[in-house]
Order: structure tokens, then C-alpha cells, then sequence
């Protein structure tokens, strides 16, 4: 890395991140991670710059208190460091203005929802966070936290449950409408979000349900938002870096490329901050950006990050280094992704595709193929069914988008007798167990994919009933498995 150009920092007291005032809150935010505090925090730092306003951030974790614990010892401080080959810049955002645990403080968070100076609960709780089915794409009844926070009031689990209780409290109060803002990587996040929260709505007891429901239809917005920003979890070697070029200690430094992107829908019914003011573009266009995204960024990455997981690779980088890598990410990128998306008229793609291939190489960045490679059961399934739906219904098959479900499943399922490596062995998967289970009773991919595609409706339930497909995943995972990555892909390429 090179000499790191420094921003400079107003950052107090040397040795420690301290500040004079807090900004006044009107947003409450769930999901403290690493991307909401190099993403939304920024944009909400440079508004409030610009032109002021009480938009102040109310940040809140589910359970985790590493984040908020660190944030309250730091005046609810932390910096941003924009790691590119070229060096690091560094700069401190200073907008939260309290940070707290929704499993310790439920009822903060219901009087924090609640509070009319509230005027937006925005959320990135990740594709897993949103507590849907994979197989239906409705709220997941048989989730246990889903249950829980359907049966009682007091402390509810889910990020659904607890939007659901703070409406209903403003319901109950002041009345106040509220914009509820996803911004997370699922099509269509603004109509996701509300659906979940109508269904989960519409289950609460007696006279309850109907007046939630009307009490949000008539005072809730809910726009779309395509966000993207790649930020890879926080190491030891981010706080040395901190300490050493900042002079202070910060325990939650947040490391990001600095390519930064956010597409917002304007629809938001109480006010919003200028989020202009840090780049951010308002337009009616977000579900083009959202399939651009979600499906060329995303979907390929899903790719990228299992077939490097099976050669090895520990990141994102190394793994398009292999040129079969590289070569099948252009693939399924070209051939079976883009031509499912409405490109918004102002794109590029060749230029699109130029910096995302540019973006994931960002070798001083050291994006894990864990990270990503994480929670597949419920990311696949925003990536994958409607391209590869698309493609079957024109007699199409789309070999790279069944090696990605293939690739993805050697990872988490490995067959008896396979070990796919430490870096697949490192991806969590809230689906991990069940598919285990079914790989454990599986003696070939087909029967695999049949079990976990037809069976189980991983990626739903249009595709549970193509069998080509079906079939041509199991093919592929047993490629995977008796062959290596680069047989599988030249298997896939060459169909
Ligand atoms: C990645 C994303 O983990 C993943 O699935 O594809 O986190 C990706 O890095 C971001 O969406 C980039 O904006």
C-alpha cells in the first residue's frame, strides 16, 4: 500500500475520538454493521453539513453489543477508512447520537420508533435479516423469532416485528406519518419491506390487525433504494492502521473501497435529509439500478466468491485472479444476467462491467470469499430465480447461473467424503443445518439438487418445478466434487 493520504480530522483530545455535540435525531437506523456506517452514516454526515436539519442517526443493533459498547465509549465515533492500491483516507462521520442493543432496550426502540421527531426507520439487517421465506418470498411463519414476535409484545426479535410495534405505537399516539427505508440488496427492497410488514401486520390479534394495516396504508411510505458500497469486516490490521496514521485508537474502524453508489426512490412522506449533498441521486429508476446491482454485482460475486472458495482463494481479488474465474464471471455477468435487467438509460454497461471487475480486484481491500460467500440460501434466491426463469421459458439454459446454485451447494452441503476447504468451512448460512442434513442423505449432486431445489424450494417455487435445471445443477455439483472448479466451468462454458 502506498503513503496513506490522510483527510484531516477535527477528532479532539489526541488519543481518543471525542466531540462537542451530538446532532438531534429524526432517523432511527437497524443494523450497526460495517456497511451502514460506511454508507448511509456518510451520505447522512455530508447532508447534514451542507444544509443542517435534525437528522441525527438513533443506531441500533439486534443483539450484538461489540458495536455499541464501542460506539458509547467513543462518543459515537468511529472512522471510515477508503482503502484503495493507491493508499488510505480517513475520515469520521458524526452522526449517531445513541446506540443501543434491540435485545437489551426493547422498549427504547418502540418509544425510539414511536417518537415523532422519528421520521425515518431506515435498515440494513442483510437479505437474512428480513426473516422471508426463500421458498414463498412471504414472511417466514416457521421462523421461531417470527413466532415469537407474532405471540408477544414485550421484546420482539425480528427487524419486522419490532418496525411493527413502533407503527403501532405512533398509530396509537401522535399519528405522525414515517418513512420506512430498506436498504439492503433485495429487488425491490421498498415493496419487500412493505409486504413483510403488512403480512406481519395483518396477524396481529382481533381489531389490532385491521387498524395497523389502514393506520400504515394511509401514513407509511416505503421507497426502493439500490445501495452499493463493498465493505469487508474490520480486522486488527484496520486499528493499527487507524492508530498509527490517526494518532487515536478506535476499536470499530470501518474499512471501504471507495467507489460509493445510492439510488433513492423520493418518497418519503415526513422529509428526508439532502442526501444529495454526498452524492446520492434521487430517481424513479431505482428497480433498473436494483437489477443492475443486485443481479450483475451481486449475483456474480456469489459466483466468483464459491468458485474461489473451492480453488482456495481466501478472497474476492484472488479468486478473479484464476482466468477460469474471471472468464465465468464475464460469462454469467453477459450471457444469463444482463439480459434479464431493464439497464436504466444513463448506464454504461460496458463501463459497468470495466469498474466492476476493477472494483473486485481491489487487492489492498482483501474482501473475504467467506463474506460473501455467507448466507446463500437467502441472497441466491434475489440473485438467481428470475434471470434463470427468464432464460429456461426461451429454451434456454442457464449452465453458469445452475454452477453458481452448483458451486454454492459443494460449498455449504459438501457430499459424504468431499471437503470443499477452510473457506467454504468458514461461511455461515442460516440454511446450513437443514442442507447438511439433506446432503447426508444424498449419494449424488442429482439427488442433492433434487432434495434441496424440488423438495425444499431453496430458490422457490417456480423454479422447484425445472427439472432441466434441477437436473443440471446436480450434474455440475457432481463436476464439482470428481473434477475440481476449472472442469466445472469449462463443463458449464462449453455447453
Ligand atoms: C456481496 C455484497 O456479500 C455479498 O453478497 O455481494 O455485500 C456486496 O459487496 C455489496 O452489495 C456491494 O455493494
Amino acid at each position: 500500500m502506498g503513503t496513506p493520504s490522510i483527510t484531516p480530522l477535527n477528532a479532539g483530545t489526541p488519543g481518543i475520538l471525542r466531540r462537542t455535540s451530538a446532532p438531534a435525531p429524526g432517523i432511527v437506523h437497524l443494523g450497526l454493521g460495517n456497511f451502514h456506517r460506511a454508507h448511509q452514516a456518510v451520505y447522512t454526515d455530508a447532508a447534514i453539513e451542507a444544509h443542517g436539519g435534525d437528522w441525527g442517526i438513533i443506531g441500533v443493533s439486534n443483539r450484538s453489543t461489540a458495536i455499541t459498547d464501542a460506539l458509547r465509549a467513543q462518543d459515537m465515533l468511529y472512522t471510515v477508512v477508503e482503502i484503495s492500491p493507491e493508499g488510505s483516507a480517513f475520515s469520521v462521520p458524526r452522526v449517531h447520537s445513541e446506540a443501543f442493543t434491540a435485545a437489551g432496550n426493547p422498549e427504547r426502540l418502540r418509544e425510539a420508533i414511536g417518537a415523532p421527531e422519528t421520521r425515518i426507520v431506515s435498515l440494513t439487517v442483510t437479505e437474512n435479516g428480513y426473516t422471508y421465506s426463500p421458498a414463498t418470498g412471504s414472511l417466514n411463519l416457521n421462523d421461531p423469532a417470527v413466532q415469537h414476535d407474532l405471540a408477544t409484545f414485550e421484546s420482539p426479535r425480528t427487524p419486522i416485528g419490532q418496525i411493527v410495534r413502533g407503527l403501532q405505537q405512533r398509530a396509537r399516539t401522535h399519528g405522525e406519518p414515517v418513512t420506512i427505508l430498506s436498504c439492503d440488496n433485495l429487488a425491490d427492497n421498498g415493496h419487500h419491506s412493505r409486504r413483510l410488514v403488512r403480512e406481519f401486520a395483518s396477524r396481529l390479534p382481533g381489531k389490532e390487525a385491521a387498524e395497523a394495516l389502514d393506520w400504515i396504508d394511509a401514513r407509511v411510505t416505503f421507497p426502493s433504494s439500490m445501495v452499493d458500497r463493498i465493505v469487508p469486516a474490520t480486522t486488527e490490521h484496520y486499528r493499527r492502521l487507524v492508530a498509527g496514521s490517526c494518532g487515536y485508537s478506535d476499536r470499530i474502524p470501518v474499512p471501504a473501497e471507495p467507489f460509493t453508489m445510492w439510488i433513492v426512490e423520493d418518497d418519503f412522506i415526513a422529509g428526508r435529509p439532502a442526501w444529495e449533498a454526498g452524492g446520492a441521486v434521487f430517481s424513479d429508476e431505482v428497480a433498473g439500478y436494483e437489477q443492475l446491482k443486485v443481479r450483475l454485482l451481486n449475483g456474480t460475486h456469489s459466483l466468483i466468491a464459491y468458485l474461489g472458495a473451492l480453488s482456495g482463494a481466501a478472497t474476492i481479488p484472488d479468486s478473479v485472479a484464476h482466468p477460469f474465474i474471471e472468464q465465468a464471471a464475464r460469462s454469467v455477468l453477459r450471457r444469463e444476467y444482463l439480459p434479464s435487467v431493464s439497464v436504466p438509460a444513463d448506464v454504461d454497461v460496458d463501463a459497468y462491467e470495466v469498474q466492476l471487475f476493477s472494483r473486485w480486484r481491489n487487492t489492498a481491500l482483501g474482501h473475504r470469499s467467506s463474506q460473501v460467500g455467507s448466507d446463500g440460501s437467502v441472497k441466491l434466491r434475489q440473485r438467481i430465480p428470475v434471470p434463470a426463469l427468464q432464460m429456461l421459458d426461451a429454451g434456454r439454459m442457464p449452465h453458469l447461473l445452475a454452477l453458481t446454485t452448483a458451486a454454492y451447494l459443494t460449498c455449504v452441503a459438501p457430499l459424504a467424503g468431499f471437503n470443499p476447504g477452510q473457506h467454504a468451512a468458514a461461511m455461515d448460512d442460516p440454511a446450513r443445518a437443514l442442507l447438511t442434513g439433506l446432503a447426508a442423505q444424498s449419494r449424488s449432486g442429482r439427488e442433492l439438487a433434487e432434495r434441496v431445489l424440488a423438495n425444499h424450494h431453496l430458490l422457490g417455487e417456480e423454479l422447484a418445478a425445472r427439472a432441466d435445471f434441477i437436473e443440471r445443477t446436480g450434474e455440475l455439483i457432481d463436476t464439482l466434487r470428481a473434477h475440481g472448479p476449472l472442469a466445472a466451468v469449462a463443463e458449464a462454458e462449453n455447453s
